[in-house]
């Protein structure tokens, strides 16, 4: 007979939680306790909630390494004591946060929810009830005892994805999230449409291995039409600088002109770590495809595949951080490590 879920809820902040300022009208974060009386739906779930909150909750515009490190620490404090976990976080920087704790958090055998809204909780219109209930009865979901997610996913408007596929898309619709490149998880209807073989596979028998040491020495760069040699060469000669995620056109391609051939040569020469992931939605870098892109495979660029833009720079902090020998960092980061990529 199956036991009653324990869930752990960690509010960061956003949306969700906030309330308008007297004074100026804009949104800011509200505190926690006041934000379940709610929801007294809660108490109805079938499965016991215990919470934790950020001491001074976020907007998630402020979202950086260090609070990255806090979820993951949260998690790993309290990894025997529950069941799963849901993050409650702003939309704005939700997938990156979801992908960098997918990378921090490994052999997860339980499930990580982020989930959060786009209107606030006490506005008559929310989303964040249905949000936050389904996501809690989501990662109270158990098989045999033991639960049925085991990895970092995202829930928002009827739909469980895999964290590190989702990208925010709308800043206006309920629909706020699309993972282009990987089926659902689960659907919300009448009933849970549960994708199982969209599931990673886990090992309940290797220990979860917390990693919190991200290098945010890196940055992205939006290939553009009309780019400049001048602001090409500054980026990419910034002395701490350890990675780059080039955003390129289509499959994997950018110009062939010798200025921008030689700028990457260099780099590359000097050590930097530069990925190829394409500025389209949907679709995969394939590099060599077109001429346009076979020099970039000769220079030793990485592939992203069809890794999203969230998903690559979170990679590149985590794969930095962990001090891998500089000539496997190509096929280290090519290789998928958390279902994020082909
Ligand atoms: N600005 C908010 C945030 O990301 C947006 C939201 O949560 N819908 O914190």
């Amino acid at each position: 007979m199956n036991s009653k879920s324990k869930i752990l809820l960690i509010y960061t902040g956003g949306t969700i939680g906030m309330r308008k300022d007297f004074e100026t009208g804009a949104l800011k974060a509200f505190n926690f306790s006041k934000l379940l009386h709610n929801i007294p739906e809660l108490k109805l779930l079938d499965c016991e909630i215990d919470t934790f909150s950020f001491e001074n909750p976020i907007d998630s515009s402020n979202m950086n390494p260090e609070y990255w490190a806090e979820i993951a620490g949260t998690i790993e404090d309290n990894y025997t004591k529950f069941d799963g976990f849901v993050v409650l976080h702003g939309s704005d920087t939700m997938s990156y946060s979801a992908s960098a704790l997918s990378f921090m958090l490994e052999n997860l055998s339980k499930p990580v929810i982020f989930t959060g809204s786009q209107l606030p909780i006490g506005d008559l219109r929310t989303d964040a009830k249905e949000n936050l209930i389904t996501a809690i009865q989501i990662a109270s979901l158990q098989e045999n005892s033991q639960p049925l997610i085991k990895e970092v996913c995202l829930y928002f408007e009827y739909k469980l994805y895999r964290g590190n596929r989702t990208t925010k898309i709308n800043a206006e619709h309920f629909r706020a999230f699309i993972s282009p490149n990987y089926p659902f998880l689960v659907e919300s209807g009448v009933h849970l449409k549960i994708n199982l073989e969209s599931f990673l596979p886990s090992n309940d028998e290797v220990p979860l291995k917390v990693h919190t040491q991200l290098d945010n020495n890196v940055a992205i760069i939006k290939m553009f039409p009309g780019i400049s040699e001048t602001v090409l060469s500054a980026v990419l000669n910034i002395k701490s600088l350890k990675g780059i995620v080039l955003e390129t056109y289509g499959a994997g391609n950018a110009p062939t002109e010798d200025w921008f051939l030689s700028l990457l040569h260099d780099a590359i020469t000097r050590g930097l770590h530069i990925v190829n992931v394409t500025q389209c939605a949907i679709g995969s870098v394939s590099m060599g495809q077109y001429e346009t892109s076979t020099t970039m495979k000769k220079l030793g660029i990485i592939s992203g595949k069809d890794i999203t833009t969230e998903a690559a720079i979170t990679k590149l902090m985590y794969l930095l951080g962990e001090n891998i020998a500089h000539d496997e960092f190509k096929n280290v980061f090519e290789t998928s490590l958390r279902g994020e990529m082909q």
